[in-house]
């Protein structure tokens, strides 16, 4: 399950969890993201279906603590040691007035971790449909499902999209839809790992990280060059004060992107596979 931070993957997840019974899956009480990892629970429907559901975390760079190579690591270590990927959910909050940066950043994470072959094996979630009005919501679904840059090139390539009023009923309707689904989901993330033998950074999804750093890198380092031409012609100390710490800041948003893409290059490709936490298995009636 996907997409990003406050879409409702953890609760989704948990309205399969037998009330009484603990998933260890915390859902947000904040706008700060709650997962920050990878998390799979079991759950056994008593008559020889198991199914495991994968809660992961959203795409964030303003998270900290964790960064959004991190993320692609533990999603790329787990999708490939579980080839029996039935499918993927990607969910989106039909509440949102506008599809934001961040949004669209995930989407884009999900797109290129895909590929193409995996799509049909995708259901894309709107959520929230009790914070919208009918009308509000059914246009912004009407958009999500027309705009070449939003939803059209996923469902174009076999994805289907729902709605998620919130209930068991409903997500089981959507678990119901992917296991009736034939093949296996070859996600391209997969593909690119163990058959083209690439890094993870070489990875389309790794390409895409890399790439989003490197602009905000040149954006920052534009900005301070700016920055160092107000502060020469100003002669008010106190502005001069104020242009000083956007500068600071910007310097050390600078080092952090550096560190970032420093560590995606010593990193990868050797990662590994023990934040994969234990598995929690639950009995569902
Ligand atoms: N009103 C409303 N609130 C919801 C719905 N689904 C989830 N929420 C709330 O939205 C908040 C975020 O939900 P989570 O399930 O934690 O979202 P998440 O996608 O797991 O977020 P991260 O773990 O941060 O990536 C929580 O307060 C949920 O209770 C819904 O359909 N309607
Ligand atoms: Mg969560």
């Amino acid at each position: 399950v996907m997409g990003p931070t406050g879409s409702g993957k953890s609760t989704f997840i948990n309205s399969f969890v037998p009330s009484g019974s603990s998933s260890g899956i915390r859902v947000g009480h904040s706008l700060q993201s709650e997962t920050s990892k990878v998390q799979p629970i079991e759950l056994d429907f008593g008559n020889g279906i198991r199914l495991r559901l994968v809660d992961t975390p959203g795409f964030d760079d303003s998270r900290e603590g964790i960064t959004d190579f991190e993320v692609l690591s533990m999603i790329a270590t787990f999708l490939e040691t579980h080839s029996t990927l039935a499918g993927l959910i990607y969910m989106h909050r039909i509440s949102d007035t506008r599809m934001g940066g961040t949004a669209r950043r995930n989407l884009r994470m999900f797109h290129k971790l895909c590929g193409q072959d995996s799509l049909k094996n995708v259901v894309i979630v709107t959520t929230m449909w009790d914070k919208a009005t009918p009308e509000d919501g059914e246009r912004r679904e009407r958009e999500l499902i027309s705009s070449e840059t939003l939803f059209k090139p996923l469902l174009g390539e076999g994805a289907v999209m729902c709605r998620h009023d919130g209930t068991r009923a409903s997500a089981l309707g959507i678990i119901d839809y992917l296991l009736r689904i034939q093949d296996h989901a070859n996600t391209q993330i997969v593909h690119e790992l163990l058959y083209e033998q690439k890094t993870l950074e070489e990875t389309a999804a790794g390409t895409e990280i890399q790439a989003e750093l490197s602009a905000i890198l040149q954006k920052h380092t534009a900005d301070i060059k700016s920055l160092e031409e107000e502060l020469r012609s100003e002669t008010a100390a106190s502005t001069k004060d104020e242009i000083a710490v956007q500068k600071r800041e910007l310097e050390l948003s600078v080092d952090k992107l550096n560190k970032q893409i420093e560590d995606l290059k010593r990193r990868s490709g050797t990662f590994e596979t023990k934040w994969v936490k234990d598995l929690c298995i639950l009995h569902s009636s």
